[in-house]
C-alpha cells in the first residue's frame, strides 16, 4: 500500500463539543500522522472556495454558513492508504447511517453538522491540501 496524504477538517460542531483530542486519537491509533495542522476561523470566501464543487446543490448556503459558524481544525494526515483509512474512520456522510464506532456515529448530530471532512480521492486530497497549505 502506498503512503498517502489526505485533507481532514474537524468541523465547528466537533470543535464546539470539545472533542478535538478524541478525534485526533482515532487518527493516531489508526497509524495516521498529523503532518500539517491549523486551528482557524474560515472566511466565507474560503469555505465557498473549498466546497465549490457543491455550489449548485440546494444545501450549499447552509453548508457554508455552518463551516464559518466557529473555528475548525484543518489538517493533513499521512499514512498507508490515508484517504480510505480516514473515510473509514469518519463513517457515512449522514451520521444516522454511519457504522457504529465511527467518528460521525459517535460525535455528529446531523447530515449538515457531521463533525469531520475527509478527502474522497487522491485528486481531491492534492487539491484540498494545496488549497489550505500550498504545495
Ligand atoms: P462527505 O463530507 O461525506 O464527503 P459530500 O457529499 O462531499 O459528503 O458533502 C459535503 C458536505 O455537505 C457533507 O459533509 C455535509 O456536511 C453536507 N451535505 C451533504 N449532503 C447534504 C444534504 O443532503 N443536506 C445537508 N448537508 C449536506
Amino acid at each position: 500500500m502506498a503512503i498517502e496524504r489526505t485533507l481532514s477538517i474537524i468541523k465547528p460542531d466537533a470543535v464546539a463539543k470539545n472533542v478535538i483530542g478524541q478525534i485526533e486519537s482515532r487518527f493516531e491509533n489508526a497509524g495516521l500522522k498529523i503532518v500539517e495542522m491549523q486551528l482557524k476561523q474560515l472566511s466565507k470566501e474560503e469555505a465557498e472556495g473549498f466546497y465549490a464543487e457543491h455550489k449548485e446543490r440546494p444545501f450549499f448556503g447552509d453548508l457554508v454558513s455552518f463551516m464559518i459558524s466557529g473555528p475548525v481544525v484543518v489538517q493533513a494526515l499521512e499514512g498507508e492508504n490515508a484517504i480510505l483509512t480516514n473515510r473509514d474512520l469518519m463513517g457515512a456522510t449522514n451520521p444516522k447511517e454511519a457504522a457504529a464506532g465511527t467518528i460521525r456515529a459517535d460525535f455528529a448530530e446531523s447530515i449538515d453538522a457531521n463533525a469531520v471532512h475527509g478527502s474522497d480521492s487522491a485528486a481531491s486530497a492534492a487539491r484540498e491540501i494545496a488549497y489550505f497549505f500550498g504545495k
